[in-house]
């Protein structure tokens, strides 16, 4: 962050925010930003403030990783700074382009003027981490582009196009390229002009037979919103906008902004937000470690597994050819693509035009020589040893020096695997979720050998074809099929003791898991049972504790939050719970191991299953959290 509280431009004061990657509205962004506001209305020069930010962001909004911490709440706050600004007696002009969400959006919202370029992002997003706009976006939004339009952005959180608002009050002006030359001309126009300064707090809100309105948005949002208690609080905010004197639908926002911070659900989505990002960060590969080039991928195999891949790959704008071992493997597989695609087409999710560009980039071949010149060859035959020694080998002999060669296995031991070459460190796994072309989880399994610069190119490649790629090493099972295969084991168990099969599955469906371990979901409960529903689903998620934390200890897993998000984004774990461990953490370790040890006593009991693990033992003595 620059020393200088801004720039002179001739008459005009330039506030830069420069807080990367999104100048996310931290401390010391919002004390540069009052610094400026106030030592300007002192400088005879300056007769007008802009503030204006980077390309890619005005503002992402207040700093998410601030939050929980005394920085967040320390003045001057967000609101504050706001306050500053519309104190000001020199006009306040936000200068828009690229990302302006959340705080950023509020901010601008503070400013007595708003000038945009198009492609920028207008969002409301608080929703999504479980929150919501606490520093005036529920009172202000509406007073600008109407009660309704603020309502669908700020419930949904969805951005907006600049474009799409350029007609309404938002902006006072569209510009046309350099987004500071422009701010720059407005604010000349303003001081020549002189007109009064505009704040939107004083802006009438218009709502004729709002209350029906509203009740029918409570109804909605409310069927809608399920585990999550923010949607309807931001009903509740943009009602108070409509029904309170400004100042007091402030205040009532920020108690429900307060009251939704402490929430565990919102501590699950920032959880989340953070965990999903983390996963990229992998502590032995730093920022800027070279990649491979990936051009033409090769799958081997065209069953299902090898046809997702494909069109996972196919989607992002990546030529696949696929190998088969028969003519009539390779039609099958090529039908099968092509089916998918026009079913696309048909229910109108496709363009035509799309279908016809991602089938060119499609060939397949009989002949290992045909894909030798590929970057990439994925993997994906039967699940047997000797099947992938034959593929390897082959491999080894055809593929291009520097080519990576994965394999898509889910059990197989991959480091038994890169053994069947002479190229070990090229060798790593990518292990899909089915469908591989809508799942969103990729477990990146990297071998002994495998080389740095190979996984950072195979997550870099997660990114492009829209998966989370989550490191884990080798084991068996990788990380997701060895805490769930506990998961199941646990449940199995429960159905031992006495519960019945549906109501395993209903419990732990109820309390949010997408799917029921035992897969008989659909039926009913039946003649009560000996083992009431919270105790079958503590005994099922303590078990996948209980193997999130093996893992942990012994390196197979990064970090907790990889866990939870690999679980999340793969497993179908609630997303209002945040992950296993984080849940874990909200029960209190100790109270985890006791119950287990509970369960290892009883007669019968899998010794292996209940026996707290060493890291759980330790995390709870030390009165630690794994998060
Ligand atoms: C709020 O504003 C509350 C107020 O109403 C009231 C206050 C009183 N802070 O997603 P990306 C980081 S709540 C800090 O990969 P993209 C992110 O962690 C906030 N950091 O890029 C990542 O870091 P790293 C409301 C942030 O281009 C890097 O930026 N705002 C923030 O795909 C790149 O992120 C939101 O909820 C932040 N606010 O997408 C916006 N935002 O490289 C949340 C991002 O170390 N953010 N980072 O992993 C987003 O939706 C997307 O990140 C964004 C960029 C669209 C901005």
């Amino acid at each position: 962050m620059s020393n200088t509280a801004y720039q002179l431009h001739g008459a005009v004061a330039v506030i830069t925010l420069d807080n990367p990657p999104v100048n996310g509205l931290g401390h010391d962004l919002r004390r540069h930003i009052v610094d400026g506001v106030t030592s300007a209305q002192s400088d005879d020069r300056a007769q007008a403030i802009v503030l204006i930010g980077s390309d890619r962001a005005f503002s992402g909004g207040a700093d998410i990783r601030e939050f929980g911490s005394p920085k967040s709440t320390a003045e001057p706050r967000l609101d504050t700074v706001i306050r500053t600004i519309e104190a000001s007696r020199k006009p306040v002009i936000a200068a828009i382009g690229g990302v302006c969400m959340g705080g950023g959006l509020e901010l601008a919202l503070g400013c007595h003027f708003r000038v945009a370029i198009g492609g920028a992002q207008i969002a409301l997003p608080e929703v999504k981490l479980g929150i919501l706009p606490g520093a005036g976006g529920t009172q202000r939004l509406p007073r600008l582009i109407g009660v309704e339009a603020a309502l669908d952005m700020i419930v949904s959180g969805a951005p907006v196009p600049s474009e799409k608002l350029s007609g309404t009050a938002l902006f006072d002006q569209f510009i046309e390229g350099d987004l500071l030359g422009g701010a720059l001309s407005f604010a000349a126009k303003l001081i020549a002009e002189k007109p009064a300064l505009k704040r939107v707090r004083d802006i009438s809100l218009d709502a004729p037979d709002h209350e029906a309105f509203f009740q029918q948005a409570r109804k909605r949002i409310g069927a809608e919103a399920k585990h999550f208690p923010a949607p309807l609080k931001c009903v509740e905010a943009v009602a108070a906008a409509v029904g309170l004197p400004f100042e007091e639908g402030l205040k009532f926002e920020r108690g429900l902004f307060v009251e939704l911070m402490a929430s565990p659900e919102s501590r699950a989505l920032r959880h989340a937000f953070l965990g999903e990002r983390a996963c990229a960060k992998i502590p032995d590969l730093p920022e800027g470690t070279p990649t491979r080039k990936i051009g033409r991928v090769a799958v081997i195999g065209a069953g299902a597994t090898g046809v997702g891949i494909g069109m996972a790959l196919l989607d992002a704008g990546i030529p696949v050819t696929l190998l088969e071992i028969g003519q009539e493997a390779v039609e099958r597989g090529l039908a099968a693509v092509r089916r998918h695609y026009q079913d696309s087409v048909l229910k109108g999710r496709l363009p035509r035009e799309q279908m016809d560009a991602r089938m060119a980039l499609l060939s397949a071949t009989l002949n290992y020589r045909e894909i030798k010149d590929c970057d990439l060859v994925i993997e994906a035959v039967i699940e047997d040893i000797g099947a992938k020694e034959t593929v390897f080998r082959q491999l080894d002999e055809v593929m291009k020096p520097g080519a990576i060669l994965a394999s898509a296995t889910a059990t197989a031991d991959l480091n038994r695997i890169a053994g069947f070459t002479n190229r070990p460190q090229d060798v790593i796994g990518m292990h899909f979720r089915s469908p591989a072309n809508v799942a969103k989880l990729l477990e990146v399994v990297r071998g002994a050998a495998t080389a740095r610069d190979v996984l950072a190119t195979v997550m870099q490649l997660a990114k492009k074809i829209r998966k989370t790629g989550v490191v884990s090493g080798v084991c068996e099972g990788f990380i997701g099929e060895r805490m769930f295969g506990q998961y199941r084991k646990a449940a199995e168990m429960v159905v031992e003791k006495g519960a019945s099969r549906q109501q395993v599955d209903l419990a732990l469906e109820d309390w949010g898991m997408a799917n029921g371990p035992l897969g008989s979901g659909a039926g009913s409960r039946e003649a009560p049972s000996r083992i009431g529903d919270a105790e079958i689903v503590e005994r099922c998620i303590f078990a996948l504790v209980n193997e999130a934390a093996r893992l942990l200890d012994e390196g197979i897993a990064q970090r907790a939050s990889d866990i939870d998000m690999l679980c999340l984004i793969g497993y179908g774990f609630p997303r209002h719970r945040g992950g296993p461990l984080l849940y874990a953490d909200a029960t209190g370790l100790d109270r985890v191991v006791q119950a287990m040890a509970g369960y290892a006593g009883e007669p019968g009991a899998a010794a292996g299953l209940w026996q707290p693990a060493p890291l759980l033992i330790r995390l709870a003595a030390e009165g630690k959290t794994f998060n």
